[in-house]
């Protein structure tokens, strides 16, 4: 009985020098050598700037969450083609080809894809966030939304039921600069037109485009040969029994060269040329940055 225990106590005690024997190598080579990854990210819109905060690691390898691409930079730079929370991942590999892992979430903003089509349909601009809004539910328009991530200027305007667009002046900033161009008293904080569109909102009527011409910020307008032809709009379109809406477009070309926003403003008139309301309401163009 006594020999048994002692061969049960020697064979533990073996194994414990052994374990430790073991344990205190292996403690001496991680400690050196162990990678250990890590990194910190920061984004400006759909481009991550990925920081590499790893340490003994020799090779690295990301994989950025979106099933296109890996990358076996040490600081990658990235731009996202999908939005939302992503996983990105960082392998880190020392030279003895030990590994070392970290998942972190992203949250990449959402991707708009915004293709407007003049087609009297408006679930094109569903994404596109309203620009202004009239808050005193007075006049005729109520709301504006800007487009111009293509070609054209696009323009959306929902009101209610006077919002008809027989005649407008509709007063366009292109330069982005408020003090250049034609001032308008109904906006002092902001408007400074380029160009106005007289003439009834649809496409292909009498209207026309003018340049602003007169340098001290008066009411002195070119007319541009021809150019009524660039407004393309949809008609005056009865969403409900209280709300119009109307969509229309004009080509960048016709704007000249475009600064860092665009500002819109509408003097509604019937065809009779009585005027109708003025929008927006706020002391400003409805402005668009680009
Ligand atoms: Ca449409
Ligand atoms: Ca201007």
């Amino acid at each position: 009985m006594k020999k048994i225990q002692l061969t049960k106590f020697l064979a533990i005690l073996s194994a414990f020098l052994l374990l430790t024997a073991c344990s205190s190598d292996n403690n001496a080579s991680d400690s050196a050598n162990k990678p250990v990854a890590d990194f910190s990210f920061t984004n400006d819109g759909s481009t991550f700037t990925f920081t590499n905060l790893s340490t003994n690691g020799t090779k690295y390898r990301w994989d950025f969450g979106d099933l296109y691409y890996v990358s076996n930079e040490k600081d990658p730079v990235y731009t996202y083609k999908i939005g939302g929370e992503i996983r990105v991942s960082l392998t880190v590999t020392n030279d003895a080809g030990e590994e070392s892992f970290v998942t972190k979430v992203i949250n990449a903003p959402k991707i708009i894809i915004v293709d407007i089509k003049i087609d009297g349909k408006f679930a094109d601009w569903n994404d596109v966030p309203v620009t202004d809004e009239n808050t005193s539910g007075n006049g005729s328009i109520q709301k504006i939304k800007i487009w111009a991530g293509g070609p054209n200027v696009n323009v959306y305007l929902e009101g209610n039921k006077k919002m008809l667009m027989e005649l407008v002046d509709m007063y366009i900033n292109t330069d982005g600069n408020t003090q250049t161009g034609f001032l308008h008293g109904n906006w002092p904080q902001g408007s400074g037109a380029e160009f106005l569109f007289e003439g009834p909102l649809v496409t292909n009527g009498w209207g026309s485009f003018y340049n602003h011409t007169d340098p001290n910020g008066g009411w002195g307008w070119s007319a541009i040969a021809g150019s009524g032809s660039s407004l393309t709009a949809s008609g005056i379109v009865s969403l409900s029994a209280t709300t119009n809406a109307i969509e229309f477009s004009i080509p960048k070309s016709q704007l000249g060269t475009l600064g860092s926003s665009i500002g819109i403003a509408i003097t509604e008139m019937t065809s009779g040329w009585a005027a109708v309301a003025n929008f927006p309401e706020a002391p400003k163009f409805s402005t668009l940055e680009l």
